[in-house]
């Protein structure tokens, strides 16, 4: 027992609000390191592994976003300020480590200070696994974003789910692509916190029961359902040297106790453990489908589990600051849904307001309607989210009667804008009648919300004039452009010291944070010498990723970092035309066989990307790309002149490479398809000349870079619906020789002679007159475009100046562009400045 004169009356919470400061020089990394290497890992000088080195190194880090942490949490707090929420299915963040020393400003600290250690600092940066909780462009997009959030000091917070199991991991197997689990969190997490003390119950199943209350109003109650525990883990996001932390809160599903323990009572265990097996199924696996719904049970319940845990928390701590008034909840909240997955978000809010909260329908549909923002990401059809009603009304029965409540006020509104006119009622409607009733998640997010945005001007433009045209004659207002963009941080600062430090030497480094700087680069495209310090870093790239790729796979590989590195890394989709990308590789094989090489300019092609496991055509495209790689990769007559390669387990940080390396990027996919694209991005931003069709957001970059620094060809999006109905590919093929070569050799089975007939259907695909891809409609204009870069390329110094050209021109594509425009067009928040202690 303390002897008496050492208790005060009250505890001394104090001591713990009052931490001294950690200290940000290299000994303070050395001391701290040491101290979690040996004392915490238990590890000394005889371990050699690097990831105990990385784990030891990432907690020393992770200390210091601690303070900072929570001086910007009570910043916003003591602010009372508004706040914005980005409620995402995915996050694509990739490695956090040399993120968070570059956001911290202490990356060539702390190289040093291992350096003393004896630890190569990429070494441990290339040991940590990729955060892959998100299948391509739209999870990226969320981790770009949060990111520039945190750097322009915005009340932001990300709320997503904690898979257990990211994307696959891709291996190739005699030219198949195999998918293997992704457990990335086997040996844990330092990033990320468990807390336990805001978990919250989140309902599925049961049935609905009304009473009236003590008021005599009708009140709903969802009841005997089976409640699953939604439990947060956070993520520190720290912005760009400013003392901001903010929360990515990723939820785990966990199976209530008393769920189990009546179970068990009742004496089946073996039930018992299968209900808490189900239960914590939710968050277990990330759908690896990226563009086709496929209605299953299991994304219904993350869809809700993830709106559901999040809207609870924003409620919670709205009471714990205000009390039950909500009348000033839509001043300060604001919520973004990607795309329409959280999309069931409206009428949980409705539901928790109404039916928790006790307000009225109209009071709760008031407070919806001016909180919630929905991005489209995509035009395809078969992308667009439907659920049967009946799935619903068995998993949320709640929810489905809320979203009939909604629609029935909806069709009265649109019979009275449009009195008559009951078409406009079938095809506005949130419920699609049919043989199975569905509901159209895409209706309810416009319904349900103030703002609705495209990602790129034109993918906006068709919103508005095709998919959701009645929409935007209704509700006009509610309809804007928010042009995509990628961090500047991870996608040049991090991953290209090398230009990102010659960038510097030249303009300063206020790029980092205001990329419309890198213009100040244009002059010096005329220098001599500046473009030959360019060209150096880009030849010095591609040596790296030669090395790469030759520690990681095949090790015979003799290609030529001379070469002209042509690029396509992204999911393989028919509409991204990776078969277009091959047959113009099987056009330059043609030629080297037939011998017509002059002026050849030697060219390494390198296509990565997966396709999801269902999706049949996408992986015979993965077995043409590597069995075509087979034949002429081996072809002596070939040798350095062409090389294919196919790049296994394309993900964040194999970009992070790759974009450092590529002279051509090809965004070439059918007009009016690809919704933006941000890889077209990134690799522009590192000096890559794409080759491109007028789609997405590469319209907006040949708008910076001009004509002459753009590759373009191809149909537009109106040539290619014009052509709709009278397409004609054999004919095509007919009056074109190389293309007739082209598809005999595929015909021929020159690059499946063992495998007779396997890509018979691949074929038929693009010589079908109802492809809906066109892929022999551009064929002609392709390669000559292609031709073109050719000449481009053996004129060095003209190449350089290209580069140069688009790397400084690429200042509109950062995400802090985009997001200052989502603040001030839709979220409307102010920034919040952290003073430091
Ligand atoms: C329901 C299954 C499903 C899952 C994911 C359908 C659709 C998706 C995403 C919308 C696919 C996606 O990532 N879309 C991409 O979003 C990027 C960010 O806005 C754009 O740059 C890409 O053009 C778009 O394809």
């Amino acid at each position: 027992m303390p002897t008496k004169k050492f208790v005060t009356s009250k505890p001394n919470s104090s001591l713990i609000s009052h931490l001294p400061e950690q200290g940000m020089e290299k000994k303070d990394f050395v001391d701290d390191f040491k101290q979690y290497y040996v004392h915490l890992l238990g590890r000394d000088e005889h371990t050699s592994s690097p990831f105990y080195a990385g784990e030891a190194l990432s907690m020393a880090i992770r200390d210091r976003l601690m303070e900072r942490w929570k001086t910007t949490q009570q910043t916003y707090k003591d602010n009372e300020c508004r706040r914005g929420y980005y409620l995402s299915m995915e996050f694509l963040m990739g490695r956090t480590l040399s993120n968070a020393m570059l956001n911290l400003g202490i990356t060539d600290t702390v190289t040093q200070a291992m350096y003393d250690l004896g630890i190569e600092i990429e070494e441990i940066i290339s040991c940590e696994q990729d955060a892959g909780l998100g299948n391509g462009g739209l999870g990226r997009l969320a981790a770009c974003f949060i990111d520039s959030c945190a750097s322009l000091q915005l009340p932001v917070m990300g709320y997503g789910l904690r898979y257990e199991y990211g994307m696959f991991t891709q291996s190739i197997v005699d030219g198949e692509q195999v998918e293997k689990p992704d457990h990335w969190l086997r040996h844990g997490n330092v990033w990320e916190i468990e807390r336990l003390e805001y978990s919250h119950r989140i309902k599925f199943g049961g049935h609905v029961e009304d009473h009236l209350d003590e008021n005599g109003k009708q009140r709903f109650c969802w009841v005997g359902s089976n409640d699953v525990l939604a439990t947060p883990y956070d993520t520190p996001i720290p912005g760009y040297q400013n003392g901001t932390v903010n929360t990515l809160r990723l939820w785990k599903a966990v199976a209530t106790e008393e769920f189990n323990l009546d179970e068990f009572h009742a004496g089946d265990y073996a039930e018992a453990v299968a209900a808490k097996i189900a239960a914590e199924n939710i968050t277990m696996v990330l759908y690896p489908n990226d563009s086709s719904e496929n209605g299953k049970e299991l994304r219904l319940r993350q869809q809700y589990f993830l709106a559901s845990a999040s809207l609870q928390d924003v409620l919670a701590h709205w009471i714990s600051l205000y009390g039950r008034d909500f009348s000033h909840f839509a001043e300060k909240n604001c919520f973004q849904l990607n795309d329409t997955h959280p999309s069931i978000a409206i009428p949980e809010l409705m539901r928790l307001l109404m039916d928790i909260h006790g307000l009225s329908w109209n009071e709760a549909w008031k407070i919806t309607r001016a909180t919630m923002a929905y991005t489209n990401h995509t035009l395809l059809p078969e992308a667009l989210e439907k659920w049967s009603v009946k799935l619903m009304q068995r998993l949320l029965p709640r929810i489905m009667d809320i979203i009939f409540g909604i629609n029935a006020r909806f069709m009265a509104e649109v019979a009275m804008h449009w009195p008559g006119e009951g078409e406009r009622l079938r095809c506005l409607s949130i419920i699609e009648e049919g043989d199975v009733q569905q509901v159209r998640m895409a209706h309810l997010a416009i319904a349900g919300s103030f703002s609705v945005n495209g990602v790129a001007q034109l993918h906006t433009q068709l919103l508005q004039q095709g998919l959701f045209r009645d929409f935007y004659e209704l509700w006009p207002h509610k309809f804007n452009n928010k042009t995509n963009g990628v961090t500047p941080r991870r996608w040049l600062a991090g991953c290209n010291p090398a230009l990102a430090s010659l960038i510097t030497e030249m303009i300063g480094n206020s790029w980092i944070t205001d990329l419309t700087q890198l213009k100040k680069l244009e002059p010096y495209a005329n220098d001599v010498n500046f473009r030959k310090r360019w060209r150096d870093i880009k030849q010095a790239a591609k040596e790296r990723l030669v090395d790469y790729k030759k520690d990681k796979h095949e090790g015979e590989l003799h290609f030529n970092a001379e070469a002209l590195f042509d690029i396509q890394v992204k999911r393989i989709h028919e509409y991204k035309r990776q078969l277009l990308n091959v047959l113009h590789v099987i056009h330059l094989y043609d030629r080297i066989k037939r011998g017509d090489t002059k002026n050849w300019v030697p060219r390494c092609v390198l296509i990565g990307g997966k396709a999801a496991p269902g999706y049949i055509i996408a992986k015979k495209i993965i077995k043409l790309i590597n069995n075509v790689s087979h034949v002429i990769n081996a072809d002596p007559d070939v040798g350095d002149k062409l090389t294919l390669l196919f790049f296994p387990d394309y993900r964040v940080s194999a970009m992070e490479k790759i974009c450092t390396a590529a002279d051509l990027s090809e965004q070439i996919s059918t007009a009016g398809k690809e919704a933006s694209g941000t890889g077209n991005m990134k690799l522009m931003m590192n000096g890559a000349i794409t080759i491109g069709t007028l789609d997405g957001a590469n319209i907006e970059i040949r708008e910076e870079v001009g004509d002459d620094n753009f590759f373009l060809f191809g149909l537009t999006e109106e040539q290619i619906v014009a052509r709709r109905g009278h397409y004609d590919p054999l004919a095509i093929i007919e009056m074109d020789d190389d293309l007739q070569r082209v598809i005999h050799l595929l015909e021929a089975a020159h690059f499946n002679q063992f495998e007779p007939g396997i890509f018979d259907d691949l074929i038929n695909s693009i010589k079908c007159p109802h492809d809906p891809w066109m892929t022999i409609a551009d064929f002609r204009s392709y390669v000559d475009t292609q031709k073109r870069v050719e000449d481009a390329y053996r004129d060095k110094d003209h190449w350089t100046r290209m580069s140069i050209l688009n790397c400084a021109n690429s200042g509109k594509f950062s995400t802090d562009r985009t997001i200052n425009e989502y603040n001030s067009d839709i979220w409307k928040l102010t920034p919040q400045p952290v003073k430091r202690k």
